[in-house]
């Protein structure tokens, strides 16, 4: 009897395979077959992006002349005003990082008990809360967006909550709408993660005007970066008040210190690398768009696998190009991650296995995986690809040229890899 040609997939089901490409592996011009890797050095997601190097050089030397280094200088006030002005809100608070955003902002809105989030976010979000003991809460995502299910959240809610914390994943504002109905009608605080949300929109207006207050990340990996560094915005002027004190130990001036506080201040080098970068924004948002377009253009039409898309009515960065590799795939996300770092293109798996499933919280909350199952399923799928200033078009068309040419003949591709063993990432 013939045998059915093709492979399993994800999920046991076999994905039918053209013969022509099943019986192809001997020229096969994939690493994995012992071909030169697409790239002679890795491609890295996240590869910082550098504005005007003569410009970033001029105000550190500015900085050295001054010799004002950190505590709220020039650099850092102004850097403020940009913020506040491009995000729309009245304040900024510049902060070291993202996660000390995240925790001064939980505290100064007197959250504690139970605050619910996403599991499928990146493990700051979390760990900003547990680190004050505050439990965080997990509801699950919407398949389309990859952010909060409003519905999710409301079942979640018990006695003994007192927030939200929405994330808005790769740029594309959550259900803000909804969520912020659901916390007026539960009198719960709602504040957002932005990380990811630099220069987006949702609609007519900027990401940093919404919730309480909302909090960005300038790590080197992202589209607007200070080396380390985040901001708070909000316009909520006794609150912004409230964390100014709180990022600089509680002091009000020299001797008086009026609330518990930390160091949370960013310094004047950071501030410098952040008002550089931000002259240059609009040109790495170009091109990332045009290197999303390009993803887009040489993966249409390949079996299994999508990018994850953009609303047209908001405003996005594209700083993060999504892949989706579904259970329908000839071959599993995982094996593609492993293809492609062979090819020296390090695609992530972001957040991959979902907070649920790392620690603390898998032992906290072992079963709360039932309760996820759209977060299980986007974690098997997403596969993050390089993009930023430091990848042109031809590194795409080449990224994308090993995907197709692993997918086109997964066969010989699967019965590689199983030989090669367990896969790297
Ligand atoms: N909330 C959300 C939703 C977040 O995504 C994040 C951070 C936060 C909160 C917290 O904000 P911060 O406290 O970090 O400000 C990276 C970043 O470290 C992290 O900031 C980011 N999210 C997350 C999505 O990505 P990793 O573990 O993937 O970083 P890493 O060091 O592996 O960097 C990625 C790749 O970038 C590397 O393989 C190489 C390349 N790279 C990295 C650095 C630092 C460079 O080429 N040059 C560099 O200087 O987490």
């Amino acid at each position: 009897m013939k045998r059915r040609a093709g492979v399993r997939n994800a999920v046991g089901k076999c994905v039918a395979v053209p013969r022509r490409k099943r019986d192809a592996r001997k020229s096969l011009a994939l690493a994995i077959f012992g071909a030169r890797p697409a790239f002679a050095e890795q491609l890295h997601v996240g590869r910082p992006n550098i504005g005007n190097r003569g410009r970033f050089l001029a105000r550190l030397n500015d900085i050295l002349d001054r010799r004002w280094l950190t505590n709220r200088g020039q650099y850092v006030i102004e850097l403020e005003r940009r913020i506040a002005r491009l995000a729309g809100a009245r304040n900024c608070i510049l902060v070291t990082n993202g996660t000390i955003g995240l925790e001064l902002l939980i505290r100064a809105l007197g959250l504690r008990g139970e605050v619910i989030v996403p599991a499928f976010t990146f493990v700051a979000t979390a760990h900003a809360l547990q680190w004050q003991e505050i439990t965080p809460v997990f509801a699950d995502i919407d398949r389309e967006t990859h952010c909060l299910d409003p519905r999710s959240v409301e079942a979640a809610i018990t006695p003994r909550t007192t927030g939200i914390i929405g994330v808005h994943l790769w740029g594309r504002p959550c259900a803000i709408d909804e969520l912020s109905s659901l916390a007026g009608r539960h009198k719960l605080k709602l504040m957002f993660d932005a990380a990811h949300a630099f220069g987006c929109s949702h609609g007519g207006r900027m990401i940093g005007s919404f919730g309480e207050a909302e909090v960005f990340s300038f790590h080197a990996t992202k589209i607007m970066h200070t080396f380390e560094g985040g901001a708070i915005v909000t316009n909520n002027d006794d609150l912004a008040e409230k964390l100014r004190l709180m990022q600089n130990f509680g002091f009000q001036g020299y001797d008086k210190v009026v609330y518990l506080g930390i160091n949370g201040k960013m310094s004047e080098v950071s501030a410098a690398m952040g008002l550089t970068n931000l002259e240059s924004l609009d040109e790495v948002i170009e091109r990332n768009r045009a290197n999303y377009r390009a993803y887009a253009k040489h993966l249409a039409e390949l079996p299994g696998v999508k990018l994850f898309p953009y609303d047209d009515r908001h405003r996005s960065n594209y700083q993060y190009v999504v892949a989706l590799v579904g259970d329908d795939a000839p071959l599993t996300r995982d094996e593609l991650v492993t293809v492609l770092h062979t090819e020296n293109v390090m695609a992530r798996r972001y957040f991959y296995p979902g907070l649920h499933r790392m620690e603390p919280y898998r032992t906290y909350f072992p079963d709360a995986h039932r309760l996820l199952p759209r977060t299980e399923q986007v974690c098997r799928e997403v596969l993050i690809l390089p993009t930023g200033t430091s990848v042109t078009g031809n590194n795409v068309a080449r990224i994308c040229a090993v995907i197709r040419t692993a997918i086109e003949h997964a066969v010989p591709v699967r019965e590689r890899l199983l030989r090669q063993g367990p896969p790297t990432p």
